[in-house]
């Protein structure tokens, strides 16, 4: 059976009248490094613990931290890893397939996994907003996630075709400012490394 853990903030519960000593559990999320990947639906892009920094050419690790705690600040272990998920909140761009941005494994001992595999999607997440865990399909309500995402599949419909070229192309004559959703190594220039990335992509989709 299903376990569906509802990680509600505990300002909001005191809003309804929940008792303090009764506290939801406690389901947090972090990163340690800052970072950027670039995703494709096919899981093509790197993995977040290799993800891209300015002046950091060997690659940071932005791997996403998850833990869970009960009620009693004990750790939750072995919530499937499938009901832990990487998304956005509503607004922003950002598409995955099926499963594409689950946690790698069901949480430890510790009521702890991570999420740090190619994510299978499109879109993006840009600087000005923040990707979100969602854990039994709720929204972790506290969570500093300082990771921005783009992709080749630009329009976010999880096919990488030529749909997607025509962005491409308006960035690229656009005057030499770089538009964040192509510029994939997050190196601030639109070049060759990025139409690398977006050739190469050509043809990706959910499986
Ligand atoms: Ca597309
Ligand atoms: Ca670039």
């Amino acid at each position: 059976m299903r376990i569906v853990l509802i990680c509600t903030a505990a300002a909001a519960l005191a809003s309804v009248g929940v008792a303090a000593s009764d506290p939801p559990p406690v389901c947090t999320a972090w990163m340690n490094h800052a970072g950027h990947v670039w995703v494709s639906p096919a899981g093509r892009g790197p993995m977040l613990s290799n993800a891209y920094f300015p002046g950091w050419p060997d690659g940071v690790d932005a791997t996403i931290h998850v833990r869970l705690l009960d009620q009693n600040g004990d750790p939750i272990v072995a919530y499937p890893a499938e009901d832990i998920w990487l998304g956005a909140p509503v607004g922003v761009p950002f598409a995955y397939c099926a499963g594409g941005t689950v946690a790698d494994d069901d949480t430890d001992a510790n009521g702890e996994t991570t999420i740090s595999r190619p994510l299978r999607a499109g879109g993006q997440v840009p600087p000005t907003d923040q990707p979100r865990v969602f854990v039994g399909g709720q929204p972790i309500a506290f969570g500093d996630l300082p990771l921005t995402v783009n992709s080749p599949d630009v329009n976010g419909d999880l096919v990488v075709d030529l749909s997607d070229i025509v962005f491409f192309t308006q960035d690229l004559l656009g005057g030499g400012i770089v538009d964040f959703r192509h510029d994939f190594n997050a190196d601030g220039v639109l070049n060759l490394s990025d139409v690398v990335v977006l050739a190469a992509s050509l043809g990706d989709r959910c499986e």
